[in-house]
């Protein structure tokens, strides 16, 4: 794959102060005297790469704005509404390791720091469709999950890949609901891994992911509903057996496993015909694999048994 790091003088505009310009920002965190004291967030937001997009998977549609993206979420271990980027913001981001176990040859904890700086960092521009018949298109900065996969080396006897995602009862208050199977589980099958459009989000909007859109690292697969995409994920794990994922657990005629995505399979409860874009004030005929059918159409051949869709 062909990676190209940003040069410094390509940093986008908003990123950039006149020192960073000059000297590299974090030349000029150490000449302000700044990089050796501990301030995660700065230092996290000191050396992320600006990296080039991928200009294969174009959304067809405008970037979402940030506020909306950062402002809007879904993240129920801080709370059931959309403004949980509040109480969000108490979850520690730095230091932030995640461990990949089970059937691989080389199980590491890795840290998300080292992850950035080994794995080929690259920015997509991804369209987002929660199941709840919202939407959003998001630079997100990551790498392919494949990259990681190969650098722990995957046995044969691994089918599945399950994710888990940070539960620490003392900045999440949603813990407390305990009627709910913590932790947020997710998973998807080991073809599906390995397609290039399964991605582990580090960044957004150019910056270190923040905590409310699953910073330091989450998951997202474009053609599936959003509820598939763990957030702040602690373990990746790979397995023999199909995970139970959390919404599946909770409610599984409504959740699937599969969970992709398909206007003409209503929910149970609403239609998914359409969709709200966030910040635009539009509804949009929702797309069959949320347009990424030419990429993932093939994983579902001679699956047609299995529950694919919602
Ligand atoms: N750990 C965890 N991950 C999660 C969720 C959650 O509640 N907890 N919500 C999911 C749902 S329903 C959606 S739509 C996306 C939303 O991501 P965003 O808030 O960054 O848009 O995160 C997914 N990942
Ligand atoms: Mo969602």
């Amino acid at each position: 794959m062909f990676i190209r790091k940003r040069r410094g003088w390509e940093i986008p505009e908003g990123a950039a102060t006149p020192e960073a310009l000059v000297f590299g920002r974090r030349a000029a965190l150490k000449a302000a005297g700044l990089a050796s004291i501990a301030m995660p967030g700065l230092a996290r937001a000191a050396d992320f790469p600006q990296s080039t997009r991928n200009g294969r998977y174009e959304p067809g549609r405008a970037i979402t704005a940030e506020r909306e993206v950062t402002t809007y979420n879904n993240f129920y271990e801080f709370g059931t509404d959309k403004g949980i980027y509040r109480p969000a913001q108490k979850l520690p981001l730095s230091p932030w390791t995640v461990k990949v176990d089970g059937l691989v040859d080389r199980p590491r904890e890795f840290s998300v720091e080292d992850l950035i700086k080994a794995m080929p960092v690259e920015e997509r521009v991804y369209r987002l469709r929660c199941v709840e018949a919202w939407s959003m298109v998001v630079p997100w900065t990551g790498f392919p999950l494949t990259a990681l996969l190969a650098a722990v080396g995957v046995q044969s006897s691994a089918k599945y890949v399950r994710f888990e995602t940070a539960a620490l009862p003392a900045v999440m208050p949603g813990l407390r609901q305990s009627w709910y199977p913590w932790p947020y589980v997710e998973g998807c099958t080991i073809e599906e891994a390995g397609n290039d459009l399964s991605f582990l989000v580090v960044g957004a909007y150019g910056k270190p992911l923040l905590a409310q859109n699953g910073g330091p690292i989450r998951f997202h697969q474009p053609w599936k509903y959003g509820f598939k995409a763990g957030k702040s994920l602690t373990r990746i794990s790979l397995v023999a057996e199909r995970p139970k994922s959390f919404w599946e657990a909770i409610q599984p005629q409504e959740y699937g496993f599969w969970a992709n995505i398909n206007p003409e399979v209503p929910h149970p409860r609403w239609s998914q015909a359409s969709e709200r874009v966030l910040g635009t004030g539009e509804r949009v005929p929702t797309q069959l694999f949320n347009g990424y059918g030419e990429f993932v159409s093939g994983l579902y051949s001679g699956l047609q048994r299995e529950r694919l869709w919602g």
